[in-house]
């Protein structure tokens, strides 16, 4: 049998993983490493840190510097990581629980920072390592086994989020969307700055066991029946837009990164001392 081309990437010592047969974590690993693979990064220069859950047992799989560390911290290690060695390409992952609950304010931080990272949003709706939780993520109404009779909190739009707190490239895709996926992520590897990409992921285990769609299929589909493009969704109504995933590249600007204004404060600083 052929070997992948992509198989380089991933530690075959490791293998098989942990995760639910289906489970859409493997899907954007796949997708990870087929963007790395386009754009030709070199291997060594790439630094992937993960916090705690199905989707940051990711790190274990990928053959790459990579950082498993606490749940909530991820992107405080990236943010360490990219100011020490700031030549790496560094990728946070996590999923909604990691990075948006405990992890929230690490991420609006680093987005406010425009750090010079890709921090990619593992998206399942649900806390899937501890037994399904609800999440920031999990939408009004839906069963979690901490809201068996429906969430009754409001969900964080991640894009909202990381644009309203200063990402400067921000996307969403979802694990049935592909080439899309990896087109997205290969943008948010091209970018310099904080680049935030959502990637829609199913738990079937609990999130679409609780809520009526038990089989990876079953949210795969809803996956590819209720994404929408930006463009057309400008053209609907509100009520329309309900349950609705909007996906596509919703910010891509260009400004000055943490790392570079550090830089020039740097130099000037020292430029300072030199005259004195
Ligand atoms: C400080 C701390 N609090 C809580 C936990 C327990 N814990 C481990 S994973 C997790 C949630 C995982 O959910 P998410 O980040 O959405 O990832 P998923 O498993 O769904 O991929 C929690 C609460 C922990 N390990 N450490
Ligand atoms: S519990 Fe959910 S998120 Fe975790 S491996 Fe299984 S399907 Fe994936």
């Amino acid at each position: 049998m052929a070997v992948s081309r992509l198989a380089k990437y991933l530690r075959q010592d490791r293998l098989p993983h942990v995760w639910c047969p289906g489970c859409g974590n493997g899907i954007v690993m796949k997708a990870f490493v087929d963007a790395v693979d386009r754009e030709g990064l070199d291997p060594d220069r790439v630094a992937i840190v993960s916090g705690i859950g199905c989707s940051s047992r990711v790190t274990g799989y990928l053959n790459f510097s990579t950082m498993h560390t606490l749940h909530g911290r991820a992107v405080a290690f990236g943010t360490g990581v990219k100011l020490a060695r700031p030549e790496f390409n560094v990728i946070v992952m996590g999923g909604d629980g990691d990075m948006l609950a405990i992890g929230g304010n690490h991420f609006v931080h680093a987005c406010r920072r425009n750090m010079d990272m890709t921090m990619i949003v593992f998206n399942n709706n649900i806390y899937g390592m501890t037994g399904g939780q609800y999440s920031p993520t999990t939408p009004f109404g839906k069963v979690a086994s901490t809201s068996i009779r429906g969430n009754v909190e409001d969900s964080f739009d991640v894009v909202d989020l990381a644009i309203t707190s200063g990402a400067t490239y921000v996307a969403r895709s979802t694990v049935f969307h592909y080439n899309q996926m990896v087109r997205l992520i290969q943008k948010a590897l091209e970018h310099r700055g904080a680049a935030v990409v959502e990637i829609l992921t199913n738990c079937h285990t609990y999130y679409g066991r609780y809520n009526a769609m038990p089989e990876a299929t079953r949210l795969l589909q809803f996956f590819k029946d209720n994404a929408v493009t930006i463009e057309k969704s400008k053209k609907m109504e509100e009520e329309e837009l309900t349950e609705k995933i909007v996906v596509g590249e919703f910010r891509n600007i260009e400004k000055e990164t943490y790392t570079e204004r550090y830089d020039r404060l740097v130099k000037q600083s020292l430029a300072m001392s030199q005259k004195e």
